[in-house]
């Protein structure tokens, strides 16, 4: 196995023209790997360090400069490091910052590393990424692969638009097809629909952070039929079920939750979500709660034991927050985003926990993203079956489902599509 050589970072802009992290691995044996690092918006407050500069003469504030020069630091405990074991050279990272958040290296160098390692080590074993994860992490794949069932999110709300809307992000989630493409086929058609109903209501059909539509429609409902409607006109009926991310923590203030126009109790928000779970097929709520209510989490588990109910900004891709989740019963899946804990192989260990728990993992993007593919590759490398990661717009968005037909083309016959959700 070849050893790393250099490790080289630079600061480029992600999708909304903020600087972020990208590392170029070079190995002893000439392989390649790059890798860029994506941010959020609405980030939960136990995420792990993302190391800005707070310079307000350089991008507001928002530089990472100090983050790249870390990417030095890191060069010199990591150089001559073999690649074989992925575990240990994260775990060399981490004894180097010795912080619980990442907060001395900062998060975003220590995975931009740790991603940039992963796709130079694939290079050298010339096979594709999702394949190398697998094995380095132990997936045993099978005759048959299985793609992830999308999340799309195509009407954009919360902290991710101006539309006014409280929930962040309402998605389609096209599950009943028998291909990956026939999925995104129908997602993109879908998409076309929504923006001509919008258009004829009179609403704009300018899109927000994640590529998705930003109207200002009056309230979760009014996007909730549009939706629908979008869905039957284009001819998909049951095959497409609803998702929703309320992203309730950047609605809840001491105990009350504002949305839609009212006040609520986290009891309450219950009632409100169910009211919307009878009227929509909506299979998958996320972060219904504020990312410290657990009880609230926990209530509504019990209230619809059916819905896939998604804890991010609770979870925070953090085993700890994960075992206290199952132990509570509180969600019964996981967001898993490699930014929120910082390198792949924690972000592993996070998606191997949440599924030996027999809950679904569902890999994410983050809201400000940049054209690396890499989380098209962590889904179906580690068989999570599910993966969110934007609107059928942007190529920030569309680069990943670009990268998972390139994959079900790879895989040929062994490719599987299967809907986590019942019909
Ligand atoms: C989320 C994400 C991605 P952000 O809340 O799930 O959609 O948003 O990256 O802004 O946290
Ligand atoms: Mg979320």
């Amino acid at each position: 196995m070849p050893t790393i050589q250099t490790l080289k970072a630079r600061q480029i802009l992600d999708s909304r023209g903020t600087p972020t992290v990208e590392v170029d691995c070079l190995l002893s044996d000439g392989s390649f790997g790059r890798a860029a690092v994506p941010s959020g918006a609405s980030t939960g407050s136990h995420e792990a360090l993302e190391l800005r500069d707070g310079d307000k003469k350089l991008y507001g504030g928002k530089s990472v400069l100090k983050a790249v020069a870390n990417v030095e630091h890191i060069l010199e405990a990591l150089q001559g490091a073999e690649v074989a074991d992925h575990r240990k050279i994260d775990g060399n990272m981490i004894t180097l910052d010795g912080t619980t958040n990442k907060t001395k290296l900062g998060a975003n160098a220590i995975l931009g590393v740790s991603m940039a390692v992963c796709r130079a080590r694939a290079a050298s074993e010339k096979r594709s990424l999702w394949q190398s994860l697998a094995d380095q992490f132990g997936v045993k794949l099978g005759k048959q692969v299985k793609l992830p069932v999308p999340m799309m999110n195509v009407m954009n709300g919360g902290k991710h638009a101006d539309s006014g809307l409280s929930l962040q992000e309402c998605m389609i989630v096209p599950a009943g097809f028998d291909r990956f493409s026939d999925a995104l086929r129908a997602g993109a058609e879908i998409f076309m629909v929504l923006k001509k109903l919008l258009h004829d209501a009179g609403y704009s059909t300018a899109v927000g952070d994640e590529g998705g539509f930003a109207p200002h429609v009056k309230d979760s409902n009014e996007a909730f039929s549009f939706l629908a409607r979008a869905i039957e006109e284009a001819g998909y009926g049951a095959h497409v079920k609803l998702g929703i991310d309320c992203a309730a923590s950047e609605f809840y203030k001491d105990g009350i939750y504002a949305v839609d126009g009212k006040k609520l109790t986290s009891a309450a928000l219950v009632k409100f979500y169910e009211e919307l779970v009878s009227r929509y097929p909506i299979v998958s709520i996320e972060d219904s709660h504020s990312e410290d209510d657990w009880d609230g989490f926990v209530a509504l588990r019990k209230a619809q034991p059916e819905l896939q109910l998604v804890g991010d900004d609770l979870f925070v891709t953090n085993v700890s927050r994960i075992k206290t989740g199952i132990g509570k019963q509180a969600a019964n899946a996981v967001l898993i985003k490699l930014n929120q804990i910082g390198t792949v192989s924690e972000t592993v260990d996070a998606i191997q926990m949440t599924q030996k728990a027999g809950w679904n993992a569902v890999v994410s993007h983050r809201s400000g993203e940049t054209e690396d593919a890499f989380i098209a590759h962590l889904a179906v490398g580690l068989q999570t079956g599910q993966i969110k990661t934007g609107s059928l717009s942007r190529t920030d968005r569309v680069c990943k489902y670009n990268e998972l037909l390139r994959i079900e083309e790879e895989l040929g016959a062994r490719a599987q599509y299967v809907s986590p959700f019942e019909s």
